[in-house]
């Protein structure tokens, strides 16, 4: 995977991607992170990546001429050429306007061979550079961040930990460790829901009492089934406390039907 980041902020993704997954990935020849500064594009003397919008309004948009001049400096397929066919690249902005970002996209940007990440700044991109040169917009979530440099740091991370290798096999291993809890053939669990669709159960290591604080009695004598069903239950309880939208999308057995009505204080309604 070759992906290709521009920012006007090029220095901002010195952290971020030389650390963990991202760094063993390029390191292993993985992924190639290319970043690349805007400003290197202009030809004015104040090196000019925005101006004031058509039509009046608060603050700067970012300029199209250095964003397609960077880009046509990638020699990347034709937008017309990406769109049609199976795509193996794909040019994205990242914008407060765009597509939530989620597992199930990141795991097609994945698929792919190259992504290319347009950083938005100020109140955005000029929209000739989303019409006519990228072929995505995607947002990281429903929040207000100051430009689109986070949202590519977050999607190489979630993007790069998908490609084949990239996991050791302790986390790979994991992984399928989760799908086991399922109650059914939900397998495909994405890292939010590993438990088949649920939030993840609470995890505890030594000392087994800290500061007075035990690990659950269940964890350290109970048996495999006790325990089994323990982590069901906390995973039922955290994902109805903290996303409780989840449940609407999981396949619940009788017995999680049963929890969640004693925990819910619904115990009347039948469901
Ligand atoms: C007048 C409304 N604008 C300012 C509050 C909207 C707006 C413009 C530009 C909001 C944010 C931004 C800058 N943000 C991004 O470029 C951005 C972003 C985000 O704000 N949230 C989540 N994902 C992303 S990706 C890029």
């Amino acid at each position: 995977m070759k992906a290709d980041i521009v920012t006007i902020f090029p220095d901002f993704f010195r952290g971020p991607l030389d650390h963990g997954i991202t760094r063993r990935a390029t390191e292993m020849g993985l992924v190639k992170i290319e970043v690349h500064d805007l400003r290197q594009f202009t030809h004015d003397r104040h090196r000019t990546v925005d101006d004031r919008p058509f039509g009046g309004g608060e603050g700067m948009v970012l300029k199209p001429e250095p964003l397609f001049e960077c880009l046509e400096s990638l020699q990347l397929p034709t937008r017309e050429e990406r769109l049609t066919g199976a795509p193996k690249q794909s040019v994205i902005v990242l914008s407060a306007q765009g597509q939530r970002l989620t597992q199930k996209l990141a795991t097609e940007l994945a698929a792919l061979e190259r992504i290319v990440l347009i950083c938005g700044r100020y109140e955005g991109v000029d929209e000739r550079v989303i019409d006519f040169l990228a072929d995505r917009e995607i947002s990281i979530g429903d929040y207000v961040l100051s430009g689109g440099e986070l949202g590519a740091a977050v999607i190489v991370e979630a993007v790069t930990r998908l490609l084949p290798g990239a996991l050791g096999n302790e986390a790979s291993s994991r992984q399928e460790s989760f799908t086991a809890h399922a109650p059914a053939e939900t397998a495909g669990a994405d890292s939010t829901c590993g438990s088949g669709g649920l939030l993840d159960y609470p995890h505890y290591t030594r000392p087994a009492e800290f500061r007075g604080m035990a690990v659950p009695e269940v964890l350290v004598n109970g048996n495999h089934l006790e325990i089994r069903r323990w982590r069901r239950e906390q995973a039922l309880r955290k994902t109805l406390r903290n996303r409780p939208d989840l449940l609407d999308g999981v396949e619940l057995t009788k017995e999680d039907k049963k929890i969640l009505a004693r925990i819910s204080g619904a115990g009347h309604i039948q469901n």
